[in-house]
């Protein structure tokens, strides 16, 4: 059974939040009540576009997911919820079993996100097609798709619209973004009370000339266009290159229209690798915007944080686990920040001063500190050592390979 000898390291850590006036027993509370949804497809086998590499592990079916998704909340105690994605996760409609099964695994259903891309009817595009029928089709999905929320309990519809076109002239840019408008007054009139829609947006890609909800001011208006309980999903790949986005965030939380995250990182482009492999100071610059606005008001921002990626080499828990530890340490690092010392550096102009109380945040290691958590929750200080060791991994993928075949030759739900 884990201890929670507090390791020598973490009482440093807690000693300074002491000697700067604050109390560390708020910061661990808060420490344990942030939370990150997974998605069920970052369990199963996909890949890029050019070809997946299959692995023996990887979740088959919805309920594979789910157990998947079970064992890092289990390890990390941090992730109660899955985000789900209705074709890929319902390819029969919806399944009011699959919440039970959730319930039992040791999660809940998180956000419900519709798809509104494969299908080829949607080759000119889904809200924003010239066709009307092809419009009632997604915004039906999407109707669809709230029902299926309401049935597994889930209070978020995700949206993400690969709509755009490919060429100059090809369509008739205002009037997409009227239709789009159109669409999702008619989604949002249907959710039940407590649901959040929540739109993504994205540069580009697929659509290479003009994506419909390119971003953020696009994805805010029509948010603001679709009802009272719609907000902006902010997916830190979704960005050019050298994008601020923290500096959106801030803007974003200011008008009170920051509904949530997908997170990943990327060298390149919408590369969907693990959070915080490549910048993990972008990421933890976003936490500091939100939790200088947290203490300004006193409470903790509703803020769902999600996890979009896609695992093509690592196997797919360690890289979750990975993932929501990354999360959880540059988190701690945002709340390390002593904004007292900051705003009296910013009101002196002192700018090296300013900087500097980040970057003794950021430089601060704060896996002591995360582990030091998870002990008082009950769990290993290490989540990553404590799966390894599970022998989780070997279990499934020889089960799985029992039911299914080997992956090479299964089909995917
Ligand atoms: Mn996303």
């Amino acid at each position: 059974m884990a201890t929670s000898q507090v390791d020598d390291r973490a009482q440093r850590i807690l000693d300074q939040v002491t000697a700067d006036g604050r109390d560390p027993e708020k910061l661990l509370a808060r420490l344990k009540s942030f939370a990150i949804e997974t998605p069920s497809w970052g369990y199963a086998d996909t890949g890029t576009r050019f070809g997946k590499f299959h692995q023996p592990a990887a979740a088959r079916t919805m309920c594979d997911k789910l157990d998947d998704a079970a064992q890092v909340h289990k390890l990390t105690g941090i992730c109660p919820s899955v985000a789900v994605h209705v074709l890929w996760d319902f390819p029969n409609g919806p399944d009011p079993k699959v919440g039970e099964y959730a319930q039992k695994a040791g999660v809940r259903i998180g956000a419900i996100n519709p798809n509104v891309f494969q299908a080829q009817c949607y080759k000119y595009g889904s809200f924003g097609n010239r066709d009307a029928q092809v419009r009632r089709k997604a915004i039906q999905h999407c109707l669809d798709s709230v029902a299926l929320g309401k049935a597994v309990g889930s209070n978020a519809l995700s949206l993400w619209f690969a709509d755009g076109t490919n060429y100059p002239g090809q369509d008739d840019i205002r009037s997409r973004k009227r239709r789009f408008a159109e669409g999702l007054r008619e989604v949002h009139a249907a959710m039940p009370p407590g649901m959040t829609m929540l739109v993504e947006y994205k540069p580009f890609e697929p659509a290479f000339y003009h994506t419909d909800v390119a971003d953020w001011g696009m994805a805010y208006l029509l948010a603001k266009a679709a009802g009272p309980e719609a907000r902006v999903l902010v997916d830190t790949g979704h960005h050019y290159l050298a994008q601020n986005i923290e500096q959106i965030v801030a803007w974003l939380i200011d008008e009170n229209m920051l509904g949530g995250f997908h997170f990943n990182d990327r060298r390149y482009s919408d590369d969907d690798l693990t959070l915080g492999s490549i910048d993990p100071y972008q990421v933890f610059r976003i936490f500091h915007e939100i939790v200088s606005a947290e203490e300004e008001r006193g409470q903790a921002l509703n803020i769902a944080y999600m996890v979009d990626q896609s695992h093509n080499l690592k196997p797919k828990i360690e890289a979750m686990i990975q993932t929501v530890t990354t999360a959880h340490e540059l988190f701690a690092k945002a709340l390390l920040v002593n904004r007292a010392k900051l705003r009296d550096a910013q009101s002196k102009d002192d700018v090296v001063g300013a900087e500097e109380t980040l970057r003794a945040a950021f430089f601060t290691d704060t896996r002591p500190l995360i582990g030091y958590v998870r002990q008082q929750m009950g769990l290993e200080a290490d989540a990553l050592a404590a799966h390894r060791a599970s022998g989780y991994e070997a279990r499934v993928a020889q089960e799985r390979t029992a039911k299914h075949g080997s992956p090479s030759e299964a089909s995917y739900a």
